[in-house]
């Protein structure tokens, strides 16, 4: 069984909030294990992240134990890296066991072909984002950032994720319409020249299931779990798009 969620913005807001969501998303990751065999978090997982050489940012503990021993158990826990923990290095696989990947992934279940990815940067326009994104990933400019010390480089990064999403706030709440949706004309974009039968992103913090213009392949969005708790369950190329309720 494959299952899939993104966009945990762990440490955001800080203290209780993200606490109580860690606590309700290792009792998702326990639920799961009882019968996955993968599990892909497709981005954000927290809403900065930064490895220094021997320092990471505090938090998560529970999070980064409960991947640690699922794989221990043997599930396969694949990260895609998203915009704002995109300097997960190699901590996370080397601590947790976990798999990273930057780039679409397409994977196959039963006979059906699934792309994934966090979504940020598909697509048309964005430019600034895409430009950003190049400058966060220039060796040079982590290097430079390291040398900052954690207690401001930290305190930093978070504020501009805070403002950056102030910036937006209303950005995620409606569908813009297949035209003017990024992800959507990407997906179709695709579809001229693959098949594929579902895409699955994060991102856009607003859950969909759109039918694209071939009118059978579905983009599937996985929302965020500030306040929703969406994942996608996957068996033999039988696709579910469920909500976790803890009991
Ligand atoms: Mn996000």
């Amino acid at each position: 069984m494959i299952y899939l969620a993104s966009d945990f913005h762990l440490g955001m807001p800080e203290g209780e909030p993200s606490k109580q969501r860690e606590i309700k998303i290792c009792r998702w990751l326990d639920e799961i294990s009882k019968d996955a065999t993968q599990i892909f978090l497709l981005g954000d997982i927290f809403d900065f992240w930064f490895e220094y050489k021997t320092v990471v940012p505090k938090g998560g503990v529970r999070f980064l134990g409960k991947l640690a021993e699922l794989n221990d158990k043997g599930i396969v826990i694949y990260v895609c890296v998203g915009n704002h923990d995109l300097w997960i290095g190699d901590y996370l696989i080397k601590e947790c066991g976990i798999k990273i990947f930057r780039e679409p992934k397409i994977i196959t279940s039963g006979n059906k072909k699934i792309y994934l990815h966090h979504g940020d940067g598909l697509g048309p326009g964005d430019k600034k984002y895409k430009f950003l994104k190049k400058m966060f990933l220039s060796p040079i400019n982590q290097w430079l950032f390291s040398r900052i010390h954690p207690n401001i480089g930290v305190r930093f990064a978070r504020y501009w994720s805070k403002s950056s999403r102030k910036k937006t706030p209303n950005r995620e709440k409606e569908y813009l319409g297949d035209k003017k949706e990024h992800l959507t004309q990407y997906c179709n974009e695709i579809l001229n020249t693959q098949e594929i039968d579902f895409f699955i992103f994060g991102h856009r913090h607003l859950q969909l299931d759109i039918i694209l213009k071939n009118g059978v392949s579905r983009y599937i969005n996985l929302g965020q779990w500030f306040t929703g708790s969406r994942y996608v369950k996957i068996d033999n190329g039988n696709l579910g798009v469920m909500e976790y309720s803890p009991t």
